[in-house]
């Protein structure tokens, strides 16, 4: 027996079992099989905008026009379960379905999905002979008791906030016992928010899933629990004890724990594959759905990410900077979430709002929509970008908290310091190679600055980065000039659905052993020359300059720290 200081090298995936992770993100639903030896057997994808017009979604997201509700973006959860019938019907001209041994799953954090009373026992009946898939049968049995999902992206909350922090002591102490103050985003003020505005919501209301959960429990044909790992974005867990916390549940509104049900550890069996998916998809009835996590967690598991000097960047919808640590510091920046595959520690983690789509918003508005043109104009302007510094928020920003606006400043003496010379001067606009700059510029130079008061490594000894824009080396020389260290990359940018699949393998391992095993017991040697490989994407160091240019930007930082600052103080609490 391998427990979990055991030899993991006696444990064996069996040799013609294949391993499937989903990730269903903020624009799409993405797929990876993987086999015994962890190489990739076939990915896939179904996007929500192009592939399920009828939704009427824009980046897999609804928005709410209403002043009332200014903030307000939502998704459709039927959308969601459209998804999984596409998504497995194309699969399983790729991969025989037959051989999964185990499927578990990402997604997108903190959305909260609202069962209607009966809905436990509709999911338990889903026809797999109809000719209607799982949404319009949802749709019939009148599952859902809200047709929309406020997902991450809703900064409608501003208020159920600030409610939820005076009742538990204030945005500190919040943080201290649930991992993160009550962001906008986190599921509890949601709720919180649900049941002011629409009580007749709340109360047809029989169970709230995450969108994880959501879709665990399509695959078990019940409800699934919500994992620890993805709780710990809600407000209402405790993060040293992952138990519900009775005060926080009635912060946010009444008779929520039995909405919300139990929360399980992310390795667990969730159930068996429902009989839906044996039928129309030829799984084995002997399937494990393994639980469903948030994606930030499966990507921490997809990166294998387990060393506390490295620091993992994620470039997808929202831009992500998160560590591993073992004691946890909470802060009223960032969020802590347990680490999905290593009960003993913790994610460290910065969420920024303002992520692709707004530096496609750019690339749209001054590269001609290419991503070639954008490289290029980054390619032609120089590193510190001549002091030109802008911030851009197309959305509500998490990080900082400040509205919807840009701003541009030049600064004077920005290479020679110290820092009270360096004096900025607001400007309407930039050259359109320098905005191009400045968007990616700032960025990395918000994360360093943010990523080293949360106590994240900095400089870290490597970054890995993943998400759809880690696939651009343009922006990730970046990267590595700002941040000072090398950049590695795994071989597919959708590092969530990997590492979905991983934690599938991981909990059939424990199932077998009937007790934890480590995670390293399902790649233990094979981090090379498998789906798991890194390579190095950009080295740092090598160049001549590379340490000057650093200390530069090292000012930066701090001088950007500074106006972000002053900016937080003149938009004080504007939406
Ligand atoms: P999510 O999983 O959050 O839905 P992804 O990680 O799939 O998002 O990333 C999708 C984003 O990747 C797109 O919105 C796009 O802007 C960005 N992207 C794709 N290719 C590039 C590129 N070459 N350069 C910069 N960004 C890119
Ligand atoms: C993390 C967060 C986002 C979503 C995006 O806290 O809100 O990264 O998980 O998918």
């Amino acid at each position: 027996m391998a427990g979990a200081g055991g030899d993991c090298c006696l444990l064996r995936l069996p040799d013609d079992s294949l391993f499937l992770g989903l990730d269903c993100s903020t624009q799409s639903l993405k797929a990876t099989v993987l086999d015994a030896g962890l190489g990739i057997v076939a990915t896939d994808s179904v996007h929500f905008d192009s592939d399920l017009p009828h939704y009427g979604t824009r980046g897999g997201v609804l928005r709410d026009q209403d002043p009332a509700e200014r903030g307000r973006i939502v998704s459709p959860p039927l959308m969601w379960a459209e998804a999984l019938d596409l998504l497995l019907g194309r699969l399983r001209r790729r991969a025989d379905l037959r051989r999964v041994a185990a499927v578990s799953g990402s997604a997108q954090q903190h959305g909260s999905v609202y069962w209607a009373k009966g809905a436990g026992a509709a999911l338990a009946t889903l026809d797999p002979a109809a000719g209607e898939g799982l949404g319009p049968q949802l749709a019939a049995a009148g599952a859902l008791a809200a047709p929309e999902s406020p997902v991450w992206m809703d900064s409608s909350t501003a208020a159920q906030c600030r409610e939820v922090e005076a009742a538990m002591g204030g945005p500190l102490r919040l943080a201290r016992l649930t991992g993160c103050r009550a962001h906008r985003r986190c599921t509890g003020p949601q709720i919180r928010k649900m049941h002011q505005t629409r009580p007749q919501v709340y109360e047809a209301t029989e169970r709230v899933s995450l969108v994880s959960s959501f879709m665990a429990s399509l695959l078990v044909g019940g409800y699934a629990c919500i994992d620890e790992t993805d709780g710990a974005g809600m407000n209402i867990m405790d993060i040293d004890t992952r138990q519900l916390r009775q005060d926080a549940l009635q912060a946010m509104a009444p008779n929520l724990e039995e909405r919300i049900g139990k929360l399980a550890p992310a390795h667990a069996v969730a159930g068996k594959i429902a009989p839906y998916f044996v039928q129309r998809f030829q799984f084995s009835s002997n399937c494990l759905v393994i639980q469903w996590s948030g994606d930030n967690p499966n990507s921490l598991a997809g990166l294998t990410l387990s060393n506390p000097g490295d620091l993992a960047i994620s470039l997808g919808t929202s831009d992500t900077v998160f560590g591993v640590t073992d004691s946890p510091e909470p802060s009223l920046e960032g969020n802590i979430f347990p680490n999905p595959v290593d009960p003993k520690t913790y994610m460290v983690l910065l969420c920024y709002k303002n992520g692709s789509l707004t530096r496609e918003d750019l690339r749209n508005c001054y590269a001609e929509r290419s991503w070639d043109l954008f490289n290029r104009l980054l390619e032609e302007t120089a590193p510190l970008n001549g002091g030109k510094l802008g911030f851009y928020y197309k959305e509500h920003e998490i990080l900082p908290p400040l509205p919807v606006g840009f701003h541009r400043y030049v600064l004077k003496n920005f290479t020679s310091g110290p820092l009270d010379e360096m004096v900025e001067e607001e400007v309407d606009k930039f050259d359109p190679p320098s905005e191009v700059r400045a968007i990616i510029e700032g960025q990395f130079m918000s994360m360093r600055g943010h990523a080293e008061q949360c106590g994240l490594p900095v400089p870290p000894k490597r970054i890995i980065a993943t998400g759809g824009a880690s696939s651009n080396p343009t922006i990730l020389k970046i990267m590595a000039s700002i941040f000072g260290c090398p950049v590695y990359t795994s071989q597919r940018s959708d590092s969530a659905s990997l590492g979905a699949a991983l934690r599938a393998a991981h909990g059939w391992l424990c199932k077998q052993q009937d007790e934890f095993v480590p995670f390293s017991c399902v790649y233990s040697g094979r981090l090379d020359g498998t789906s798991l490989g890194m390579k190095l994407s950009v080295p740092f160091g090598d160049c001549e300059g590379d340490t000057e240019l650093l200390n530069n930007y090292t000012l930066l930082v701090k001088k950007r720290l500074e106006i972000e600052q002053k900016l937080i103080e003149r938009f004080d609490g504007r939406e």
